[in-house]
């Protein structure tokens, strides 16, 4: 049966960060080819409904940690702090594969960033899963602990505004519309990347709670992967919209 190897943890946490490096350096120039950003000369073929796409893509974030959750023998009871984060993770994942994707108005998505999307999946999923499951150790009290409570309370902020944003964008289309508009409300008012922003607070409230090497790793990913993302569809807005509200930023209110 399966086991802890710490030297497996680190190896994977090290890739983890050296592609988020990787992906720093790729999308600070340009950024990924996937909505407001794709190039019209694209094929139409190689590309999925948003709806399948995105079901497809996050399916195996939410799968692989249940079933490694699931499957354990015997069943990790104790402590409660590993069961609670392993938990927090497939929470966010259902919301993502189950009610994302169902709601989403968004444009068809190309399939070749749809399989390394999914191979991203498996492999952060597995690492995060596995981590919790088999290796973690954590006191009796870790649920009382500084860092547990405050990257929750993170966690479920940054979700909250991930979640509220996600519904703002939707808002913006009719069913069938492909146009894209200026966002108002929440967290809009301030940046143009507010999903954004959630998500990065997330994840970094999930790494403060697990206080673990792959989380945050996977933090520092996110940041990579969607903070550059966040800068490019602002100067996106501002290149095609002119009454652009002026005093937006792009990803931190006020600042940057
Ligand atoms: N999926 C995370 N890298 C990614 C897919 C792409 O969950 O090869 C990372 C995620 C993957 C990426 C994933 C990993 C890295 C990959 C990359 C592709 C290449 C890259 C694999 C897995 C890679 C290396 C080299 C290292 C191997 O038509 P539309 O689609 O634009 O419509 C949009 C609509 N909308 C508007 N509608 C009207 N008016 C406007 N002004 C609008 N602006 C937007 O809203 C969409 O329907 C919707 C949201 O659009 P957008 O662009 O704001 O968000 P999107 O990027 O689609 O993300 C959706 C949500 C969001 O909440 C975000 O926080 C979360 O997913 N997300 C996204 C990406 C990654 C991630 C979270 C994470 O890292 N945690």
């Amino acid at each position: 049966s399966m086991q802890c190897y710490p030297g497996l943890v680190l190896a994977l946490s090290s890739l983890l960060g050296a592609l988020a490096l990787l992906q720093l350096s790729l999308y600070l120039r340009v950024p990924s080819r996937y909505g407001k950003h794709e190039e019209r000369l694209c094929r139409p073929r190689g590309r999925l409904p948003a709806r399948c796409a995105w079901f497809l893509q996050e399916l195996p974030s939410f799968l692989v940690p249940a079933l490694l959750l699931a499957l354990r023998s015997p069943p990790r009871l104790e402590p409660l702090g590993c069961r609670l984060l392993c938990c927090l993770f497939c929470w966010h994942y259902f919301y993502r594969t189950f009610i994302y994707p169902f709601f989403t108005r968004g444009r068809p998505f190309p399939l070749q960033l749809l399989f390394f999307g999914m191979l991203f999946c498996i492999y952060n999923g597995f690492l995060q899963g596995y981590y919790l499951i088999y290796c973690a150790e954590y006191p009796n009290d870790w649920c009382t602990d500084i860092r547990f409570t405050s990257g929750l309370l993170l966690f479920l902020l940054g979700m909250g505004i991930n979640i509220h944003s996600d519904l703002l964008l939707r808002q913006l289309r009719k069913p069938g519309e492909v146009t894209y508009k200026i966002p108002q409300g929440g967290l809009f008012t301030y940046i143009s990347g507010a999903n954004y922003f959630g998500e990065i607070v997330e994840w970094f409230g999930f790494a403060i709670a697990t206080w673990s090497l792959p989380a945050f790793a996977f933090a520092l990913f996110t940041l990579c992967c969607i903070g550059p993302r966040a800068y490019h569809h602002h100067r996106y807005y501002l290149k095609t919209f002119t009454d652009y509200p002026k005093s937006r930023k792009a990803l931190i209110p006020f600042v940057f």
